[in-house]
Protein backbone atom coordinates (compact mmCIF):
# COMPACT_ATOMS: atom_id res chain seq x y z
CA UNK A 1 0.00 0.00 0.00
CA UNK A 2 1.50 3.61 -0.56
CA UNK A 3 2.29 5.95 2.22
CA UNK A 4 1.54 8.66 -0.41
CA UNK A 5 -1.44 10.99 0.91
CA UNK A 6 -4.10 11.05 -2.27
CA UNK A 7 -3.95 14.16 -4.42
CA UNK A 8 -6.67 16.15 -3.87
CA UNK A 9 -7.80 17.59 -7.32
CA UNK A 10 -9.24 20.79 -7.23
CA UNK A 11 -12.82 21.88 -7.71
CA UNK A 12 -12.41 23.12 -11.19
CA UNK A 13 -11.13 19.84 -12.15
CA UNK A 14 -14.02 18.22 -10.57
CA UNK A 15 -16.88 20.27 -12.40
CA UNK A 16 -14.92 19.81 -15.66
CA UNK A 17 -14.96 16.33 -15.42
CA UNK A 18 -18.97 16.14 -14.30
CA UNK A 19 -19.76 18.71 -17.16
CA UNK A 20 -16.77 17.75 -20.32
CA UNK A 21 -19.28 20.02 -22.77
CA UNK A 22 -18.57 22.83 -20.60
CA UNK A 23 -22.33 23.62 -20.53
CA UNK A 24 -22.91 24.16 -16.69
CA UNK A 25 -26.36 26.01 -16.53
CA UNK A 26 -25.17 29.40 -18.82
CA UNK A 27 -28.09 29.14 -21.12
CA UNK A 28 -30.32 28.10 -18.69
CA UNK A 29 -28.92 31.65 -16.39
CA UNK A 30 -28.87 33.72 -19.88
CA UNK A 31 -32.87 32.62 -20.66
CA UNK A 32 -33.53 34.02 -16.90
CA UNK A 33 -34.02 37.68 -17.23
CA UNK A 34 -34.24 37.90 -13.25
CA UNK A 35 -31.12 36.43 -12.88
CA UNK A 36 -28.45 39.49 -12.84
CA UNK A 37 -25.47 36.91 -11.93
CA UNK A 38 -24.01 33.23 -12.57
CA UNK A 39 -23.35 30.95 -10.52
CA UNK A 40 -19.91 30.04 -8.94
CA UNK A 41 -19.43 27.06 -11.66
CA UNK A 42 -20.68 28.74 -14.31
CA UNK A 43 -18.43 31.43 -13.82
CA UNK A 44 -15.61 29.01 -15.05
CA UNK A 45 -17.06 27.29 -17.06
CA UNK A 46 -17.85 30.70 -18.87
CA UNK A 47 -14.43 31.48 -18.91
CA UNK A 48 -13.83 28.59 -21.61
CA UNK A 49 -16.77 30.08 -23.52
CA UNK A 50 -14.57 33.36 -23.75
CA UNK A 51 -16.71 35.63 -20.56
CA UNK A 52 -15.69 36.92 -17.29
CA UNK A 53 -18.19 37.78 -14.72
CA UNK A 54 -17.20 40.81 -12.61
CA UNK A 55 -18.13 43.36 -10.67
CA UNK A 56 -17.81 47.29 -10.78
CA UNK A 57 -14.79 47.88 -8.00
CA UNK A 58 -15.37 51.58 -8.13
CA UNK A 59 -19.14 51.03 -6.76
CA UNK A 60 -18.49 47.75 -3.87
CA UNK A 61 -18.81 50.44 -1.37
CA UNK A 62 -22.49 50.62 -2.14
CA UNK A 63 -23.24 47.36 -3.22
CA UNK A 64 -22.30 44.75 -5.74
CA UNK A 65 -23.12 45.54 -9.45
CA UNK A 66 -22.38 42.89 -11.91
CA UNK A 67 -20.43 43.41 -14.95
CA UNK A 68 -19.26 40.95 -17.63
CA UNK A 69 -16.36 41.22 -19.98
CA UNK A 70 -15.95 39.13 -23.24
CA UNK A 71 -12.37 38.51 -25.24
CA UNK A 72 -12.60 37.85 -29.01
CA UNK A 73 -9.88 34.85 -29.96
CA UNK A 74 -8.28 36.52 -32.79
CA UNK A 75 -5.54 34.36 -34.36
CA UNK A 76 -2.09 36.57 -35.09
CA UNK A 77 -4.48 39.74 -34.24
CA UNK A 78 -5.38 40.27 -37.78
CA UNK A 79 -9.07 41.79 -38.20
CA UNK A 80 -10.82 42.54 -41.35
CA UNK A 81 -12.43 46.12 -41.51
CA UNK A 82 -15.72 44.76 -41.79
CA UNK A 83 -14.79 42.94 -38.37
CA UNK A 84 -13.58 46.11 -36.58
CA UNK A 85 -16.64 47.67 -38.20
CA UNK A 86 -19.02 45.20 -36.53
CA UNK A 87 -16.79 44.84 -33.24
CA UNK A 88 -17.04 48.57 -32.96
CA UNK A 89 -20.92 48.68 -33.32
CA UNK A 90 -21.31 45.72 -30.25
CA UNK A 91 -19.40 47.70 -28.39
CA UNK A 92 -21.03 50.84 -28.17
CA UNK A 93 -24.56 48.79 -27.99
CA UNK A 94 -23.25 46.24 -25.08
CA UNK A 95 -20.14 47.60 -23.54
CA UNK A 96 -18.77 50.62 -22.38
CA UNK A 97 -18.26 51.87 -25.66
CA UNK A 98 -14.48 51.00 -25.41
CA UNK A 99 -12.80 48.67 -27.69
CA UNK A 100 -9.50 46.87 -25.12
CA UNK A 101 -6.71 45.62 -27.73
CA UNK A 102 -4.70 43.53 -25.23
CA UNK A 103 -1.18 42.03 -24.94
CA UNK A 104 -2.47 38.85 -26.74
CA UNK A 105 -3.62 40.35 -29.63
CA UNK A 106 -7.32 40.41 -29.07
CA UNK A 107 -10.48 42.61 -28.23
CA UNK A 108 -11.94 42.84 -24.66
CA UNK A 109 -15.38 44.13 -24.72
CA UNK A 110 -15.54 46.03 -20.71
CA UNK A 111 -19.15 46.34 -18.42
CA UNK A 112 -21.44 44.11 -20.49
CA UNK A 113 -24.59 43.83 -18.69
CA UNK A 114 -26.00 40.03 -18.42
CA UNK A 115 -29.15 40.71 -20.46
CA UNK A 116 -26.59 41.95 -23.53
CA UNK A 117 -23.79 38.90 -23.46
CA UNK A 118 -25.72 36.60 -26.04
CA UNK A 119 -26.11 39.09 -28.35
CA UNK A 120 -22.46 40.48 -27.85
CA UNK A 121 -20.74 36.78 -28.52
CA UNK A 122 -23.62 36.04 -31.15
CA UNK A 123 -22.49 39.00 -32.81
CA UNK A 124 -18.92 38.12 -32.90
CA UNK A 125 -19.93 34.77 -34.00
CA UNK A 126 -21.55 36.66 -36.74
CA UNK A 127 -18.37 38.40 -38.20
CA UNK A 128 -16.77 35.60 -38.34
CA UNK A 129 -14.74 35.65 -35.42
CA UNK A 130 -15.61 33.74 -31.72
CA UNK A 131 -14.55 33.67 -28.16
CA UNK A 132 -14.16 30.27 -27.62
CA UNK A 133 -10.94 29.39 -25.59
CA UNK A 134 -10.06 33.06 -25.44
CA UNK A 135 -10.02 31.89 -21.91
CA UNK A 136 -10.38 28.88 -19.85
CA UNK A 137 -7.66 25.27 -19.04
CA UNK A 138 -7.52 25.59 -23.34
CA UNK A 139 -5.11 26.80 -25.77
CA UNK A 140 -5.71 30.44 -25.67
CA UNK A 141 -5.51 33.05 -28.64
CA UNK A 142 -2.02 31.98 -30.64
CA UNK A 143 -0.03 35.14 -31.50
CA UNK A 144 1.73 35.49 -34.59
CA UNK A 145 3.90 38.74 -35.73
CA UNK A 146 1.65 41.82 -37.08
CA UNK A 147 3.96 43.91 -39.03
CA UNK A 148 4.37 43.46 -42.69
CA UNK A 149 7.66 45.48 -42.95
CA UNK A 150 10.22 42.26 -42.89
CA UNK A 151 9.92 39.64 -44.42
CA UNK A 152 7.51 37.80 -46.86
CA UNK A 153 7.97 34.76 -45.03
CA UNK A 154 5.58 36.67 -42.46
CA UNK A 155 2.38 35.42 -44.02
CA UNK A 156 3.32 31.84 -44.14
CA UNK A 157 3.95 32.01 -40.49
CA UNK A 158 0.71 33.98 -39.85
CA UNK A 159 -0.61 30.72 -42.02
CA UNK A 160 0.94 28.32 -39.35
CA UNK A 161 -0.57 30.32 -36.39
CA UNK A 162 -3.79 30.18 -37.77
CA UNK A 163 -3.64 26.37 -38.47
CA UNK A 164 -2.07 25.51 -35.08
CA UNK A 165 -5.04 27.79 -33.51
CA UNK A 166 -7.61 25.86 -35.37
CA UNK A 167 -5.98 22.18 -34.26
CA UNK A 168 -5.45 23.38 -30.54
CA UNK A 169 -9.22 24.26 -30.78
CA UNK A 170 -11.33 22.93 -28.37
CA UNK A 171 -14.74 20.90 -30.14
CA UNK A 172 -17.57 21.18 -27.69
CA UNK A 173 -21.10 21.63 -29.25
CA UNK A 174 -21.83 23.91 -26.60
CA UNK A 175 -20.52 26.95 -27.46
CA UNK A 176 -22.63 26.86 -30.79
CA UNK A 177 -25.68 25.94 -28.74
CA UNK A 178 -25.54 28.17 -25.95
CA UNK A 179 -24.99 31.79 -28.19
CA UNK A 180 -26.05 30.77 -31.57
CA UNK A 181 -28.92 28.61 -30.96
CA UNK A 182 -29.58 29.99 -27.60
CA UNK A 183 -30.47 26.36 -25.93
CA UNK A 184 -29.35 24.59 -22.68
CA UNK A 185 -27.86 21.15 -23.94
CA UNK A 186 -29.36 18.58 -21.65
CA UNK A 187 -26.82 17.43 -19.71
CA UNK A 188 -28.61 13.65 -18.77
CA UNK A 189 -27.74 12.84 -22.60
CA UNK A 190 -24.87 10.33 -22.76
CA UNK A 191 -23.48 11.86 -25.68
CA UNK A 192 -23.39 15.05 -23.47
CA UNK A 193 -22.79 13.42 -20.30
CA UNK A 194 -20.16 11.20 -22.06
CA UNK A 195 -18.27 14.01 -23.80
CA UNK A 196 -14.48 13.80 -24.35
CA UNK A 197 -12.97 16.25 -26.47
CA UNK A 198 -9.93 14.63 -28.88
CA UNK A 199 -7.27 16.71 -27.91
CA UNK A 200 -8.33 17.91 -24.29
CA UNK A 201 -10.25 15.13 -22.92
CA UNK A 202 -12.66 15.53 -20.32
CA UNK A 203 -10.64 17.64 -17.83
CA UNK A 204 -9.44 19.59 -20.79
CA UNK A 205 -6.18 21.31 -18.89
CA UNK A 206 -4.60 21.91 -15.94
CA UNK A 207 -4.35 25.57 -16.02
CA UNK A 208 -4.41 28.05 -19.27
CA UNK A 209 -2.07 27.30 -22.18
CA UNK A 210 -0.15 30.08 -24.35
CA UNK A 211 1.42 29.82 -27.80
CA UNK A 212 3.39 32.12 -29.80
CA UNK A 213 4.86 32.45 -33.12
CA UNK A 214 8.15 34.97 -33.93
CA UNK A 215 10.56 36.19 -36.40
CA UNK A 216 13.76 36.96 -35.52
CA UNK A 217 14.97 39.94 -35.04
CA UNK A 218 11.72 41.51 -33.70
CA UNK A 219 10.46 39.81 -30.73
CA UNK A 220 7.34 41.72 -30.77
CA UNK A 221 5.28 38.90 -29.18
CA UNK A 222 7.76 38.25 -26.06
CA UNK A 223 7.90 34.74 -27.35
CA UNK A 224 9.47 33.58 -24.44
CA UNK A 225 6.33 33.82 -22.09
CA UNK A 226 4.49 31.71 -23.67
CA UNK A 227 3.98 28.19 -23.07
CA UNK A 228 5.19 27.48 -26.37
CA UNK A 229 6.90 29.16 -28.92
CA UNK A 230 7.92 29.07 -32.57
CA UNK A 231 10.67 31.39 -33.39
CA UNK A 232 10.86 31.19 -37.13
CA UNK A 233 13.92 30.67 -39.23
CA UNK A 234 13.97 32.50 -42.44
CA UNK A 235 16.57 31.71 -44.75
CA UNK A 236 17.11 33.68 -48.33
CA UNK A 237 12.99 34.92 -47.19
CA UNK A 238 11.81 31.34 -47.15
CA UNK A 239 10.92 29.98 -43.84
CA UNK A 240 13.37 27.18 -43.15
CA UNK A 241 11.04 25.83 -39.67
CA UNK A 242 11.02 26.80 -36.42
CA UNK A 243 13.14 26.58 -33.14
CA UNK A 244 10.71 25.50 -29.94
CA UNK A 245 10.90 27.55 -26.65
CA UNK A 246 9.09 25.65 -24.24
CA UNK A 247 8.18 26.54 -20.50
CA UNK A 248 7.56 29.88 -20.55
CA UNK A 249 5.11 32.12 -18.23
CA UNK A 250 5.11 35.10 -16.20
CA UNK A 251 2.14 34.60 -13.48
CA UNK A 252 3.44 34.33 -9.74
CA UNK A 253 1.62 34.98 -6.08
CA UNK A 254 2.93 37.38 -3.85
CA UNK A 255 4.88 35.86 -0.87
CA UNK A 256 4.23 32.46 -2.96
CA UNK A 257 7.87 31.43 -3.89
CA UNK A 258 6.28 27.97 -5.61
CA UNK A 259 5.42 30.91 -8.12
CA UNK A 260 7.21 32.61 -10.01
CA UNK A 261 7.88 34.03 -13.61
CA UNK A 262 10.02 31.48 -16.20
CA UNK A 263 11.44 32.60 -19.52
CA UNK A 264 10.74 29.54 -22.16
CA UNK A 265 14.12 27.40 -23.11
CA UNK A 266 15.04 26.72 -26.66
CA UNK A 267 15.01 23.30 -27.42
CA UNK A 268 15.80 22.18 -30.83
CA UNK A 269 14.61 22.86 -34.50
CA UNK A 270 11.61 21.68 -36.23
CA UNK A 271 10.19 22.05 -39.73
CA UNK A 272 7.16 23.29 -40.74
CA UNK A 273 5.62 19.74 -41.88
CA UNK A 274 6.15 18.97 -37.98
CA UNK A 275 4.09 21.80 -36.55
CA UNK A 276 1.24 20.63 -35.41
CA UNK A 277 2.94 17.00 -34.20
CA UNK A 278 4.58 19.36 -32.14
CA UNK A 279 2.03 21.74 -31.06
CA UNK A 280 0.28 18.40 -30.15
CA UNK A 281 2.74 17.06 -28.39
CA UNK A 282 3.62 20.32 -25.64
CA UNK A 283 0.32 20.66 -25.58
CA UNK A 284 -0.33 17.44 -24.01
CA UNK A 285 2.45 16.96 -21.87
CA UNK A 286 0.86 20.07 -19.87
CA UNK A 287 -2.15 17.82 -19.83
CA UNK A 288 -0.76 14.83 -18.49
CA UNK A 289 2.14 16.00 -16.18
CA UNK A 290 0.61 19.52 -14.94
CA UNK A 291 -0.23 19.94 -11.36
CA UNK A 292 -3.95 19.80 -10.85
CA UNK A 293 -3.85 20.25 -7.52
CA UNK A 294 -2.62 23.38 -7.17
CA UNK A 295 -3.78 25.89 -9.47
CA UNK A 296 -1.60 28.26 -8.60
CA UNK A 297 1.21 25.84 -9.90
CA UNK A 298 -0.64 24.04 -12.32
CA UNK A 299 1.25 25.75 -15.25
CA UNK A 300 3.63 23.92 -18.13
CA UNK A 301 6.66 26.01 -17.06
CA UNK A 302 6.76 24.08 -13.54
CA UNK A 303 7.09 20.91 -15.15
CA UNK A 304 9.56 21.97 -17.63
CA UNK A 305 11.56 23.27 -14.49
CA UNK A 306 11.30 20.81 -12.04
CA UNK A 307 11.48 17.43 -14.52
CA UNK A 308 14.22 19.14 -16.68
CA UNK A 309 15.03 20.60 -20.28
CA UNK A 310 16.07 17.23 -21.51
CA UNK A 311 13.01 15.21 -19.80
CA UNK A 312 10.89 17.51 -21.84
CA UNK A 313 12.69 16.65 -25.05
CA UNK A 314 12.81 13.49 -24.91
CA UNK A 315 8.76 13.34 -23.73
CA UNK A 316 8.12 15.92 -27.03
CA UNK A 317 9.75 13.43 -29.30
CA UNK A 318 8.66 10.47 -28.00
CA UNK A 319 4.68 12.32 -28.36
CA UNK A 320 5.29 13.63 -31.82
CA UNK A 321 7.40 10.75 -33.13
CA UNK A 322 10.28 12.28 -34.46
CA UNK A 323 13.86 13.71 -33.46
CA UNK A 324 14.30 17.58 -32.68
CA UNK A 325 17.35 18.98 -34.63
CA UNK A 326 19.60 21.04 -32.55
CA UNK A 327 18.23 24.71 -32.45
CA UNK A 328 19.28 27.07 -35.45
CA UNK A 329 20.94 30.62 -34.61
CA UNK A 330 18.55 33.40 -34.31
CA UNK A 331 19.41 36.95 -32.52
CA UNK A 332 15.96 39.18 -31.23
CA UNK A 333 17.08 42.89 -31.37
CA UNK A 334 13.49 44.62 -30.60
CA UNK A 335 10.06 44.36 -28.73
CA UNK A 336 8.99 47.39 -29.93
CA UNK A 337 6.39 48.10 -32.53
CA UNK A 338 7.44 50.12 -36.01
CA UNK A 339 5.49 53.46 -35.23
CA UNK A 340 3.93 55.78 -38.08
CA UNK A 341 3.64 54.84 -42.03
CA UNK A 342 6.12 52.16 -43.17
CA UNK A 343 6.58 50.44 -46.43
CA UNK A 344 5.44 46.61 -46.62
CA UNK A 345 7.67 43.94 -47.80
CA UNK A 346 5.00 43.62 -50.72
CA UNK A 347 5.25 47.62 -51.78
CA UNK A 348 1.66 48.21 -49.64
CA UNK A 349 1.69 50.51 -46.98
CA UNK A 350 1.25 50.17 -42.81
CA UNK A 351 0.47 52.82 -40.60
CA UNK A 352 1.04 51.77 -36.78
CA UNK A 353 -0.94 54.15 -34.57
CA UNK A 354 0.23 54.44 -30.61
CA UNK A 355 -3.27 53.09 -28.56
CA UNK A 356 -2.20 54.05 -24.72
CA UNK A 357 -2.46 51.20 -22.74
CA UNK A 358 -4.67 49.54 -25.27
CA UNK A 359 -7.78 50.99 -24.57
CA UNK A 360 -9.70 52.55 -28.41
CA UNK A 361 -11.64 55.22 -26.78
CA UNK A 362 -13.11 58.64 -27.54
CA UNK A 363 -11.67 61.54 -25.60
CA UNK A 364 -11.74 65.52 -26.41
CA UNK A 365 -9.51 66.33 -28.66
CA UNK A 366 -8.56 62.57 -29.51
CA UNK A 367 -11.54 60.41 -31.33
CA UNK A 368 -9.77 57.65 -32.10
CA UNK A 369 -12.33 55.10 -31.53
CA UNK A 370 -15.03 57.34 -34.32
CA UNK A 371 -11.47 57.73 -36.40
CA UNK A 372 -11.14 53.93 -36.71
CA UNK A 373 -14.44 53.19 -37.45
CA UNK A 374 -14.67 55.87 -40.12
CA UNK A 375 -11.56 53.86 -41.69
CA UNK A 376 -13.63 50.68 -41.68
CA UNK A 377 -16.36 51.98 -43.61
CA UNK A 378 -14.29 54.07 -46.04
CA UNK A 379 -11.06 51.66 -46.58
CA UNK A 380 -12.85 48.28 -46.84
CA UNK A 381 -9.79 46.74 -48.28
CA UNK A 382 -7.23 47.52 -45.13
CA UNK A 383 -6.77 44.96 -42.95
CA UNK A 384 -7.11 46.08 -38.86
CA UNK A 385 -3.88 44.05 -36.78
CA UNK A 386 -3.50 44.04 -33.49
CA UNK A 387 -0.12 44.21 -31.59
CA UNK A 388 0.93 42.79 -28.55
CA UNK A 389 2.15 45.77 -27.48
CA UNK A 390 -1.56 47.21 -27.33
CA UNK A 391 -1.22 49.17 -30.36
CA UNK A 392 -3.01 48.89 -33.71
CA UNK A 393 -1.51 48.57 -37.09
CA UNK A 394 -3.74 49.46 -40.58
CA UNK A 395 -2.04 47.00 -43.15
CA UNK A 396 -2.50 46.74 -47.05
CA UNK A 397 -3.03 50.55 -48.19
CA UNK A 398 -2.43 51.77 -51.16
CA UNK A 399 -0.17 54.70 -52.14
CA UNK A 400 -3.36 56.28 -52.95
CA UNK A 401 -4.80 56.19 -49.94
CA UNK A 402 -2.40 57.43 -47.39
CA UNK A 403 -3.26 61.18 -47.74
CA UNK A 404 -7.37 60.56 -47.00
CA UNK A 405 -6.45 58.25 -44.44
CA UNK A 406 -4.31 60.79 -42.91
CA UNK A 407 -6.98 63.54 -43.13
CA UNK A 408 -9.69 61.38 -41.72
CA UNK A 409 -7.10 60.62 -38.99
CA UNK A 410 -6.08 63.85 -38.43
CA UNK A 411 -9.80 65.62 -38.47
CA UNK A 412 -10.10 63.56 -35.21
CA UNK A 413 -6.93 64.30 -33.68
CA UNK A 414 -5.13 61.34 -34.45
CA UNK A 415 -1.51 61.59 -35.03
CA UNK A 416 -0.21 59.52 -37.88
CA UNK A 417 3.94 60.39 -37.71
CA UNK A 418 6.92 58.56 -36.45
CA UNK A 419 6.45 60.18 -32.67
CA UNK A 420 2.70 60.20 -32.06
CA UNK A 421 3.68 60.58 -28.28
CA UNK A 422 6.84 60.55 -26.09
CA UNK A 423 9.07 57.94 -26.15
CA UNK A 424 8.35 56.71 -22.55
CA UNK A 425 4.52 56.55 -23.42
CA UNK A 426 5.32 54.71 -26.50
CA UNK A 427 7.04 51.82 -24.76
CA UNK A 428 4.54 51.82 -22.39
CA UNK A 429 1.99 49.22 -21.38
CA UNK A 430 -0.60 48.48 -18.31
CA UNK A 431 -3.08 45.79 -17.53
CA UNK A 432 -6.76 47.21 -16.98
CA UNK A 433 -6.55 46.42 -13.26
CA UNK A 434 -9.65 48.42 -11.39
CA UNK A 435 -12.53 48.66 -11.85
CA UNK A 436 -13.03 45.71 -13.45
CA UNK A 437 -10.19 42.78 -12.49
CA UNK A 438 -11.98 41.00 -9.88
CA UNK A 439 -7.94 40.37 -9.09
CA UNK A 440 -6.77 43.76 -8.81
CA UNK A 441 -4.68 44.71 -5.54
CA UNK A 442 -3.25 48.13 -7.20
CA UNK A 443 -4.31 50.50 -10.04
CA UNK A 444 -2.85 49.59 -13.34
CA UNK A 445 -4.63 51.13 -16.32
CA UNK A 446 -5.86 54.23 -15.02
CA UNK A 447 -2.24 55.29 -13.40
CA UNK A 448 0.09 54.41 -15.39
CA UNK A 449 -0.43 57.38 -18.09
CA UNK A 450 0.26 59.69 -15.65
CA UNK A 451 3.28 57.92 -13.96
CA UNK A 452 4.48 58.07 -17.15
CA UNK A 453 4.43 61.59 -17.05
CA UNK A 454 5.93 61.92 -13.76
CA UNK A 455 8.64 59.90 -14.52
CA UNK A 456 9.30 61.91 -17.98
CA UNK A 457 10.09 64.73 -15.71
CA UNK A 458 12.41 63.00 -13.83
CA UNK A 459 14.31 61.30 -16.67
CA UNK A 460 14.20 65.22 -17.81
CA UNK A 461 15.57 66.54 -14.60
CA UNK A 462 18.56 64.00 -14.16
CA UNK A 463 19.52 64.31 -18.54
CA UNK A 464 17.71 61.33 -19.61
CA UNK A 465 15.16 63.62 -21.90
CA UNK A 466 14.52 61.14 -24.84
CA UNK A 467 15.48 58.14 -23.98
CA UNK A 468 13.34 54.72 -24.23
CA UNK A 469 13.14 52.85 -21.04
CA UNK A 470 10.45 49.89 -21.14
CA UNK A 471 7.99 50.42 -18.58
CA UNK A 472 5.31 47.81 -17.60
CA UNK A 473 2.70 48.08 -15.04
CA UNK A 474 0.36 45.51 -13.53
CA UNK A 475 -2.32 45.16 -10.59
CA UNK A 476 -1.19 42.03 -9.83
CA UNK A 477 1.80 39.61 -9.90
CA UNK A 478 -0.09 37.75 -12.49
CA UNK A 479 1.77 39.23 -15.04
CA UNK A 480 -0.71 40.29 -17.54
CA UNK A 481 1.10 43.24 -19.52
CA UNK A 482 4.77 41.17 -18.91
CA UNK A 483 6.34 43.58 -16.20
CA UNK A 484 8.65 40.69 -15.79
CA UNK A 485 10.44 41.57 -18.93
CA UNK A 486 10.08 45.04 -18.99
CA UNK A 487 13.39 47.15 -17.92
CA UNK A 488 11.53 48.92 -15.11
CA UNK A 489 7.75 47.02 -13.72
CA UNK A 490 5.21 48.08 -11.55
CA UNK A 491 3.33 45.29 -10.06
CA UNK A 492 0.37 45.99 -7.82
CA UNK A 493 0.74 44.96 -4.11
CA UNK A 494 -1.62 46.85 -2.19
CA UNK A 495 -3.96 49.92 -3.24
CA UNK A 496 -1.79 52.77 -3.98
CA UNK A 497 1.92 50.12 -3.92
CA UNK A 498 3.79 48.79 -5.74
CA UNK A 499 6.82 46.14 -6.06
CA UNK A 500 9.75 47.61 -8.60
CA UNK A 501 10.87 45.33 -10.82
CA UNK A 502 14.23 46.33 -13.14
CA UNK A 503 16.53 45.01 -15.61
CA UNK A 504 14.42 43.41 -18.57
CA UNK A 505 16.22 44.10 -21.61
CA UNK A 506 15.22 45.26 -25.13
CA UNK A 507 14.76 42.15 -26.86
CA UNK A 508 12.15 40.46 -24.30
CA UNK A 509 15.33 37.49 -23.54
CA UNK A 510 15.86 38.60 -19.81
CA UNK A 511 13.79 38.88 -16.92
CA UNK A 512 13.83 41.20 -14.63
CA UNK A 513 14.42 41.08 -10.68
CA UNK A 514 12.59 42.27 -7.50
CA UNK A 515 14.40 45.39 -6.67
CA UNK A 516 12.31 47.03 -4.06
CA UNK A 517 9.05 45.23 -2.65
CA UNK A 518 6.56 47.94 -1.77
CA UNK A 519 6.66 51.23 -2.74
CA UNK A 520 3.90 54.28 -2.30
CA UNK A 521 2.45 55.45 -5.61
CA UNK A 522 3.71 59.05 -4.29
CA UNK A 523 7.41 57.98 -3.35
CA UNK A 524 8.02 56.42 -6.66
CA UNK A 525 10.09 59.45 -7.72
CA UNK A 526 12.45 59.77 -4.55
CA UNK A 527 13.32 56.38 -4.72
CA UNK A 528 13.97 56.00 -8.35
CA UNK A 529 15.98 59.45 -8.60
CA UNK A 530 18.94 57.66 -7.27
CA UNK A 531 19.23 54.98 -9.84
CA UNK A 532 18.33 56.96 -12.99
CA UNK A 533 20.96 59.63 -11.96
CA UNK A 534 23.51 56.83 -11.45
CA UNK A 535 22.46 55.03 -14.94
CA UNK A 536 22.63 58.61 -16.50
CA UNK A 537 26.33 59.34 -15.44
CA UNK A 538 27.57 55.52 -15.52
CA UNK A 539 26.46 53.72 -18.49
CA UNK A 540 28.14 52.97 -21.32
CA UNK A 541 27.64 54.73 -24.52
CA UNK A 542 24.44 53.29 -25.80
CA UNK A 543 23.75 50.83 -23.16
CA UNK A 544 19.97 50.75 -22.23
CA UNK A 545 18.24 51.42 -18.76
CA UNK A 546 18.07 47.42 -18.06
CA UNK A 547 21.30 46.32 -18.97
CA UNK A 548 23.18 48.74 -16.94
CA UNK A 549 20.52 47.13 -14.37
CA UNK A 550 21.63 44.01 -15.07
CA UNK A 551 24.66 44.66 -14.80
CA UNK A 552 24.90 46.66 -11.50
CA UNK A 553 22.53 43.55 -10.09
CA UNK A 554 25.23 41.41 -11.37
CA UNK A 555 27.83 43.41 -9.98
CA UNK A 556 26.49 43.75 -6.42
CA UNK A 557 24.16 40.25 -6.48
CA UNK A 558 23.82 39.93 -2.54
CA UNK A 559 22.62 43.35 -2.30
CA UNK A 560 20.56 44.21 -5.73
CA UNK A 561 21.33 47.94 -6.00
CA UNK A 562 23.65 49.63 -3.74
CA UNK A 563 23.05 53.46 -4.45
FE1 LIG B 1 -4.19 37.92 -17.86
C1 LIG B 1 -6.10 36.68 -15.38
C2 LIG B 1 -6.35 40.43 -18.37
C3 LIG B 1 -2.63 38.65 -20.78
C4 LIG B 1 -1.49 36.12 -16.83
N1 LIG B 1 -5.97 38.41 -17.07
C5 LIG B 1 -6.62 37.73 -16.08
C6 LIG B 1 -8.04 38.28 -15.88
C7 LIG B 1 -8.96 37.52 -16.78
C8 LIG B 1 -8.54 38.34 -14.41
C9 LIG B 1 -9.32 37.19 -13.88
O1 LIG B 1 -8.90 36.02 -14.04
O2 LIG B 1 -10.35 37.45 -13.26
C10 LIG B 1 -7.81 39.74 -16.40
C11 LIG B 1 -9.04 40.47 -16.91
C12 LIG B 1 -8.96 41.92 -16.53
C13 LIG B 1 -9.98 42.76 -17.16
O3 LIG B 1 -10.77 43.39 -16.42
O4 LIG B 1 -10.01 42.88 -18.38
C14 LIG B 1 -6.66 39.53 -17.36
N2 LIG B 1 -4.53 39.20 -19.36
C15 LIG B 1 -5.40 40.23 -19.34
C16 LIG B 1 -5.19 41.16 -20.51
C17 LIG B 1 -6.48 41.79 -21.02
C18 LIG B 1 -4.16 42.21 -20.11
C19 LIG B 1 -3.90 43.33 -21.08
O5 LIG B 1 -3.43 44.36 -20.61
O6 LIG B 1 -4.11 43.20 -22.27
C20 LIG B 1 -4.52 40.17 -21.48
C21 LIG B 1 -5.49 39.39 -22.31
C22 LIG B 1 -4.77 38.49 -23.24
C23 LIG B 1 -5.64 37.81 -24.26
O7 LIG B 1 -6.17 38.51 -25.11
O8 LIG B 1 -5.71 36.57 -24.24
C24 LIG B 1 -3.82 39.25 -20.50
N3 LIG B 1 -2.42 37.40 -18.70
C25 LIG B 1 -1.90 37.91 -19.86
C26 LIG B 1 -0.51 37.61 -19.96
C27 LIG B 1 0.44 38.08 -21.05
C28 LIG B 1 0.49 37.14 -22.21
O9 LIG B 1 -0.18 36.12 -22.26
O10 LIG B 1 1.26 37.45 -23.12
C29 LIG B 1 -0.18 36.89 -18.83
C30 LIG B 1 1.24 36.40 -18.44
C31 LIG B 1 1.69 35.23 -19.21
C32 LIG B 1 1.23 33.97 -18.54
O11 LIG B 1 0.17 33.48 -18.86
O12 LIG B 1 1.95 33.51 -17.65
C33 LIG B 1 -1.40 36.76 -18.05
N4 LIG B 1 -3.87 36.59 -16.40
C34 LIG B 1 -2.66 36.00 -16.11
C35 LIG B 1 -2.80 35.23 -14.90
C36 LIG B 1 -1.69 34.40 -14.21
C37 LIG B 1 -1.63 33.02 -14.71
C38 LIG B 1 -0.70 32.16 -13.90
O13 LIG B 1 0.17 31.52 -14.48
O14 LIG B 1 -0.84 32.12 -12.68
C39 LIG B 1 -4.13 35.41 -14.46
C40 LIG B 1 -4.78 34.80 -13.20
C41 LIG B 1 -5.47 33.52 -13.48
O15 LIG B 1 -5.42 32.97 -14.57
O16 LIG B 1 -6.05 33.02 -12.51
C42 LIG B 1 -4.77 36.26 -15.42
FE1 LIG C 1 -5.92 41.78 -13.31
FE2 LIG C 1 -3.61 41.20 -12.26
FE3 LIG C 1 -4.02 40.69 -14.82
FE4 LIG C 1 -3.79 43.17 -14.03
S1 LIG C 1 -2.19 41.60 -13.90
S2 LIG C 1 -5.39 42.39 -15.36
S3 LIG C 1 -4.69 43.14 -12.03
S4 LIG C 1 -5.05 39.72 -13.15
Amino acid sequence: MSNEAPVQLTHNEDIKAAIPTLAGTIAATLADAGADHFSHDDYEFLKFHGCYQQDDRDLRKTGKKYIMMVRSRIPGGVMTANQWRVFDDLSARHGNNTLRITTRQTIQFHCVPKGNLRALVQGINESLLATLAACGDVNRNVTAPPTPAYTRARERVYADCKKVALALAPKTRAYHAIWIDGVQLNLEEPENKNFADPLYGQRYLPRKFKTAFAIPPVNDMDVFTNDQGYIAIVENEELAGYNLAVGGGMGRSHGNTQTYPRLADVIGFLTPDQLLDVAKAVLTIHRDFGDRADRKHARLKYVVQERGVDWTRAEIEKRAGLELEPARPFRFTTTGDLYGWRQAVDGKWFLTLFVETGRVKDVEGHRLKTALRQVAEKFTDIEFRLSPNQNVILANVLEEDRDALNELLAEHGVKTGLRQTTVLHAAAMACPALPTCGLALAESERMLPGLVDRLEKLCEAVGLAGEEIIIRSTGCPNGCARPYTAELGFVGKAPGRYQIWLGGNLAGTRLARVWKEMVKDADIETELRPVLTRYANERFNRESFGDWCERVLLREPETGFSI
